[in-house]
């Protein structure tokens, strides 16, 4: 492909969509990233008509970024960040500060002014590389939490490009939000896109209560109309900015490709026979993240098998637990109770030949994952918050054969498209362990009845036509000015 100097569709990502990997001999080669933004993209790229796409994210390593180089149909643009940023701008701002924040505070945010310094810089990188690598009048699409002074910053230098921002986590209530020390100013960056798109309504909701009550602009229904101010270049001019739900999916037809190889069927066969053919599969899979609900999950799995409303001969949990943020002190205490917890549930109720609670602190392939699905008779998810969740909507994809059951958080984004699933509020453990028996125990005919209604869903909002909602969203914004209009660059 060419290596142009510009491009008409630019995404901006924490991350690049791929990771170095270094040989023995020293060599380098870069492979796809897995994850859920990489496959989401990847399936926008397929549908988009050109080459004409660059990517700007940090490589994955900290220090100087290599030159930037094409990747498929992509020119991947890579933006350095230095130890020292790795640790206050990502580790610190967006995972200790954002994440907690934006997550009910379900553990408490730390606040650091050298944090938000180093988040602003970082954030001003990014917005220079996009204007960098933006031709005239382009679509920019920016992504998540960890960008959010972005649209402004670009705003600023480039009035022609029409740049839209989606949110993969919650927005909290302003109730939250205002405890943050920079919220006038993360605000005026999110407003300096043309639109916003937030995972549920409640969410841009959120946003939109967050605008009026923080910066006095005025919100009506989708609408937010700012006069902008002039003490700094994060909102300087009025701006009229939608911000509305664009429920994120997954790539159903692909997913469902891939659980229904031959590879994938014979896996999951092994996998239930190297459990010892269980009568009931339960199946949690996250990233190990406190936001997940994964003790709660335990209290109560633990609880039935104490109670014996479980057993281990003929019930087994397998909990995989994605290793995450492993140098946030948050995400480390959360790991030593929770293996505590496994290693006191299996000491009391396994036996030889029949292991309660098989814990994989691990990461796999993708094949691996349909497989599981496939294993799994009742799924667990159970997060205390979540902005989507897309576990749900690969489990329901993969067992399109009628079988299993979805036990699915009231917390998630998830649970607004899926009113099919076994609902269930994690904080009530007395209602979980209902919810669970329940999830078991129901004639298969309700159980193929709610899986499918929940499969015909996610069929039909799959990634594509997120994307294209999305981009819709984007289009409808008012026309730009030139290029010629711009302001000289500082
Ligand atoms: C954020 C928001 C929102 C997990 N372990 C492995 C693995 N995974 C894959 C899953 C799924 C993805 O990672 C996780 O997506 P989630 O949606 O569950 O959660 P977050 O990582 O927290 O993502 C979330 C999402 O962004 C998208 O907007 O839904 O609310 O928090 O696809 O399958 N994949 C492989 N190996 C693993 O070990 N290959």
């Amino acid at each position: 492909m060419s290596s142009r100097q510009t491009y008409d569709f630019v995404i901006a990502a924490n991350r690049l969509p791929v990771d170095r990997h270094v040989h023995p001999d020293g060599s380098t080669e870069w492979r796809t990233a897995p994850g859920g933004l990489v496959t989401a993209m990847d399936s926008v790229m397929r549908g988009w008509d050109g080459d004409d796409a660059a990517w700007v994210g940090w490589p994955g390593f900290s220090g100087e970024a290599p030159e930037p180089f094409d990747e498929g149909k992509l020119r991947l643009h890579p933006v350095p960040l230095s130890a020292q940023e790795l640790s206050d701008y990502y580790e610190g701002f967006s995972n200790d500060t954002l994440w907690p924040l934006y997550h009910d505070v379900i553990v408490p945010p730390t606040f650091h002014r050298s944090w938000w310094t180093c988040y602003r810089a970082v954030n001003q990188r990014f917005a220079d590389a996009v204007c960098e690598v933006a031709a005239e009048g382009a679509t920019v699409w920016v992504h998540d939490y960890q960008l959010q002074l972005v649209p402004a910053l670009v705003r600023d230098k480039r009035p022609d490009v029409r740049i839209g921002w989606f949110n993969h986590i919650p927005f909290p209530p302003v109730e939250l939000f205002a405890q943050l020390p920079w919220r006038e100013s993360i605000l005026r960056g999110l407003l300096g896109a043309d639109f916003l798109g937030f995972q549920r309504p409640d969410d841009a909701r959120n946003f939109a209560r967050s605008c009026r009550t923080v910066l006095g602009a005025t919100a009506r229904g989708e609408k937010v109309e700012w006069q902008g101010t002039d003490d700094d270049r994060l909102g300087a001019a009025p701006r009229t900015v939608r911000a509305a739900a664009v429920p994120i999916s997954i790539d159903a037809a692909g997913f469902r490709e891939l659980a229904d190889s031959d590879a994938v069927r014979e896996r999951a066969e092994e996998i239930r026979e190297s459990l010892g053919n269980p009568e009931v599969v339960l199946l949690g899979v996250d990233r190990l993240d406190y936001t997940k609900g994964i003790r709660h999950r335990l209290r109560a799995i633990g609880e039935l098998f104490d109670d014996g409303a479980i057993s281990p001969d003929q019930v087994t949990f397998i909990q995989v637990a994605t290793p995450s943020r492993e140098r946030v002190q948050a995400y480390r205490t959360l790991r030593e109770q929770i293996e505590g917890t496994v290693g006191r549930i299996n000491g009391d109720v396994s036996h030889l030949g029949a292991t309660a609670i098989h814990y994989l602190h691990q990461s796999y392939p993708r094949e691996e994952m349909a497989a599981l699905y496939r294993v799994a008779d009742v799924m667990l998810i159970t997060p205390l918050r979540d902005g989507m969740n897309l576990v749900a909507k690969e489990y329901v994809t993969a067992r399109h054969d009628g079988k299993g059951a979805l036990v699915l958080s009231e917390f998630t984004g998830a649970a607004e498209e899926m009113p099919q699933a076994y609902r269930c509020n994690p904080h009530d453990i007395a209602g979980l362990k209902e919810t669970i028996l329940r999830a078991i125990n129901d004639e298969p005919a309700e159980k193929e009845r709610r899986m499918r209604a929940l499969r015909r869903r996610v069929r039909k909002h799959d990634v594509q036509t997120w994307a294209a909602d999305f981009l819709a969203g984007l289009e409808a914004a008012p026309e730009r000015p030139s290029r010629s209009g711009a302001k000289a660059q500082a």
